[in-house]
């Protein structure tokens, strides 16, 4: 199953797994708690997989594409890498599937405090419009991954702050339960 645990507050290494001491593991509910979801697939069969198809048209994630994260295949390496990891927001859903490699999610719980989502091979996630969130590749520093997007993808980031946008103040309407 997926690992998610809350971090510790060091800002050493962002490459490193970060787990407070002693462990504070997440489960999937508390995620979805967040609005964040997660499936499991077989990433070798990713390009003829039912699964797949299926999650892709009860949420009409029509676009994808692939993107391979490491220093020799991803122009402005070190740049993205940079803003991958700056706390940001979304105006739509942030969705990602690990084909290969792995690497962190992490997104702000309910009281500002870091969750960090452990993605390998075959994990598929959700992360909703407005949730402050940030990527780091891990130690291993390498990731492929499938994204896609709800029609045309836009990938502006809003770096955090970033409250006064209306993805955000629903958001915070769905955490208060008064979505
Ligand atoms: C993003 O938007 O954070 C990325 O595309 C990088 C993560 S993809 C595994
Ligand atoms: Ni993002």
């Amino acid at each position: 199953m997926v690992q998610a645990w809350y971090m510790d507050e060091s800002t050493d290494d962002p490459r490193m797994p970060h787990r407070v001491q002693p462990d504070r593991p997440v489960g999937l509910e508390q995620l979805r708690t967040l609005g964040v979801l997660y499936w499991k697939l077989d990433a070798d069969k990713y390009e003829n997989d039912p699964e797949l198809e299926k999650i892709r048209k009860d949420r009409n994630y029509s676009w994808m594409d692939i993107i391979t994260i490491c220093k020799d295949a991803l122009p402005n390496y070190e740049e993205k890498i940079k803003m991958f990891f700056e706390e940001h927001l979304h105006l739509d859903e942030e969705i990602r599937y690990i084909l290969e490699g792995s690497g962190y999610f992490d997104v702000r719980d309910k009281e500002d405090k870091w969750i960090r989502i452990s993605m390998e091979k075959g994990d598929m996630i959700t992360l909703p419009a407005g949730i402050y969130h940030r990527f780091t590749l891990d130690e291993k520093n390498y990731v492929k991954a499938m994204r896609l997007f709800v029609g045309e993808p836009v990938w502006t980031p809003y770096n955090r702050p970033a409250d006064h946008f209306d993805a955000r103040v629903q958001y915070v309407r769905f955490l208060e339960g008064r979505a």
